[in-house]
């Protein structure tokens, strides 16, 4: 990080160390994901070890790793400008920094939304989208893979005077014809350009989007902060609202106590935050700020804490939130008293009270999603490796009791036996000719699948809808392609899920006719629910629904390029939907498929070692014992793997169950 010269207060931390219980606590989040990750690598190399890791356990081992390696935890900024958002962040996140790191001062200064993450395949670095970029039919989502779109500004960590010089790009503006800033979706007018200067020109925003990339310990540990600018600007990137607000896993509302609720405060608060339900709003947090502007020399601690008291209250009722939900705080006071390491301003700054609440529901939240999601899958994925520990088992036992029955018998039985296995053999190897047919049936069924929710499908669904959407820009017009374009997607999945129940009737007759015919063990594959992607459609439309009108009734000339521009992200978040549920799609296929081919193999494997045991001991009848010894421990062989892999999933078990905040050297 910083060389220490640089920082600023550098003699002082002690008072930084007080209130640094979100970094403590984010950290110790990061050390148990570390060591979560560590126990299910041991599982690996074990199930490796023992030649237990077929493809299909390698890449649902990735899959549980990916997951806890990339985790993201989100945390957004929201309110209207000037009420404290950048100088929050500064505040809670980067005091240790020792300066101002993100530009805050009066009046517009974040123009552009804001990512802050640590991404540590990129040096640090700064990377900013032009606003002309909105000219273009294409999300920040998807520019986000074409390098070459961004401009770069390498950060110097060792000076903090460059850092902040470098950052102070998100508040860049610069002048340009009305008809262009239209063109690019600002609505006309105080809502979004400001109309400084002669007629024909206005202020916009440089960049449409920043993303700095930043090796704090926090960004480290996969925390992202996203900083929004005021004022409707956050109405004007459909992105923003329809895509990353509700991606964040907690959203901070801003409050100024000098400003109280103002009109816009509500409507930004209506707009895109207060939501449909209770549940949603109880997820929000409030924040009152500047309370430093109540302190009043005349009056004495008690008055003025009534004072903040009344006003936190009343904001809880205006936005009809409980009041356990507003945080009065001064951000500035809190950051300087952090820099200077003033502890009793600090206190006085309320801070430590936010961050404590902060850290307390934020992370034993997320916690608990990645520990359940890492528990059943490693779970599933022990079941699959039992299920084939269980079959060979089965074999074993099984012939193990056939050899005993040959104690003391005479040749001639077992000839008579030799011939029975061999048959036994043969016909299930005619059988593997029908499990071929099968196969075939199944991956024709599985392309279809594919083709309902595949990415052409939705591409030529978006495709129409934007010549729709040309062809008559005006409400009803818009309405009715919107319309058409969810309506398509729906028969996508509904078609998706009719594929999908053929396929699980497929299978399910025939794990029934295996288990029959071969005494294999039955095994009911699961079903496959489009359920979720249906709900996630919905929850787009609605989001789509409540926007449209909103935006339709804001701006007046710049309608055509904005509702394109609404519709790219509602199409682009669409795929997202499509993504996942290729990849849903495509790991129950596996989960269909998989064990009946393990059991195929595995059965065949074993007719083969029968009729293998039977001949040798036919050819010479003291093998008998000797082949009985050697299966009995065959059998103790298997039962110690089986108890072996319990031991490693309830390590892992241990693993997330494991209190919070243990340093990650006591346990290990
Ligand atoms: N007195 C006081 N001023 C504050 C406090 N927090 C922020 N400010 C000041 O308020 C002004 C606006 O702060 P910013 O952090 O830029 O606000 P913002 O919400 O990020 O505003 P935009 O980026 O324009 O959307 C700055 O001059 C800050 O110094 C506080 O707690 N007390
Ligand atoms: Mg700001």
């Amino acid at each position: 990080m910083l060389d220490s010269s640089s920082r600023v207060g550098e003699g002082n931390r002690g008072s930084i160390v007080q209130s640094r219980e979100l970094a403590a606590r984010f950290e110790a989040y990061g050390d148990w994901r570390r060591r979560l990750a560590a126990r299910v690598s041991e599982l690996h190399g074990w199930l490796d070890e023992q030649e237990l890791a077929d493809a299909q356990v390698e890449q649902r081992v990735q899959r549980i790793l990916d997951r806890l390696h990339q985790d993201k935890l989100v945390v957004a900024f929201v309110a209207e400008f000037s009420r404290g958002k950048s100088e929050l962040i500064n505040a809670i996140f980067f005091a240790d920094f020792g300066a101002r790191l993100l530009p805050s001062a009066a009046g517009r200064t974040t123009m552009c939304p804001t990512e802050l993450l640590h991404d540590p395949s990129r040096p640090p670095s700064i990377r900013l989208l032009p606003i002309e970029t909105r000219g273009k039919d294409a999300t920040v989502a998807e520019f986000k893979n074409y390098a070459e779109e961004w401009t770069t500004i390498a950060l110097d960590l060792a000076s903090a005077e460059r850092m902040t010089d470098a950052l102070s790009r998100v508040s860049q503006v610069k002048r340009v014809p009305v008809e262009l800033a239209r063109r690019y979706g600002f609505p006309d007018g105080d809502e979004g350009m400001s109309a400084a200067g002669p007629a024909e020109e206005v202020e916009i925003p440089c960049w449409r989007h920043a993303i700095i990339n930043f090796p704090h310990p926090l960004l480290k540990q996969g925390l992202v902060i996203l900083d929004t600018p005021g004022l409707n600007a956050i109405g004007t990137e459909p992105e923003l609202t329809l895509s990353l607000l509700p991606q964040a896993h907690a959203v901070l509302f801003i409050l100024a106590a000098d400003a109280g609720v103002t009109k816009t405060d509500l409507e930004v608060w209506r707009r895109h935050l207060a939501g449909e339900d209770a549940a949603t709003r109880r997820g929000r947090i409030v924040i009152l700020n500047k309370i430093d502007g109540l302190w009043d020399e005349l009056k004495t601690p008690a008055e003025i804490d009534a004072e903040i008291a009344r006003q936190a209250r009343s904001s809880a009722e205006l936005l009809g939130v409980p009041p356990e939900q507003v945080f009065a705080v001064s951000a500035q006071k809190g950051l300087a008293a952090k820099v200077n390491g003033d502890d009793p301003l600090l206190a006085r700054s309320r801070l430590p009270v936010l961050e404590g609440a902060l850290s307390g529901r934020l992370i034993p939240a997320k916690r608990e999603i990645v520990g359940s999601a890492t528990s059943s899958d490693v779970r599933a994925l022990a079941e699959a490796v039992k299920t084939l520990l269980g079959a060979r088992s089965t074999g074993v036992a099984e012939q193990l009791a056939e050899l005993k029955a040959l104690r003391g018998k005479n040749l001639d039985v077992v000839a008579h036996m030799l011939e029975r296995a061999r048959d036994e053999k043969e016909l299930f190897e005619r059988g593997l000719a029908r499990f071929t047919a099968l196969r075939n049936v199944f991956t024709g069924q599985t392309n279809a699948l594919f083709d309902r929710i595949g990415l052409e499908s939705l591409r030529s669904n978006a495709t129409r809808t934007r010549k729709a959407i040309e062809a008559s820009p005006f409400t009803r017009g818009l309405r009715q392609a919107m319309g058409e374009f969810f309506a398509s997607i729906r028969a996508d999945f509904d078609a998706a899920a009719r594929q999908s129940v053929e396929i699980h009737e497929m299978m399910r007759a025939m794990y029934a006719r295996y288990a029959q015919e071969h005494g294999l063990e039955t095994f009911v594959p699961p079903p496959f629910s489009v359920l979720k992607y249906h709900k996630e459609v919905e929850r787009l439309e609605r989001a789509y629904n409540e926007h449209f009108n909103t935006l339709w009734n804001m701006v007046s000339k710049a309608k055509f390029p904005l509702m394109r521009r609404f519709f790219e992200t509602v199409a682009s978040r669409a795929k997202r939907v499509y993504d996942v549920a290729n990849r849903d799609a495509d790991a129950w296929l596996r989960a269909v498929m998989g064990p009946l081919e393990t059991q195929v193999k595995e059965h065949h494997l074993q007719l083969k070692r029968r009729l293998d045991s039977i001949r040798r001991i036919h050819s010479a009848s003291d093998e008998l014992e000797e082949r009985i010894a050697e299966l009995d421990q065959q059998g103790h062989a298997l039962a110690a793997q089986v108890r072996a892999l319990e031991r490693e999933v309830a390590a892992i078990d241990d693993v997330v169950a494991m209190p919070d905040g243990l340093p990650l050297a006591a346990n290990s």
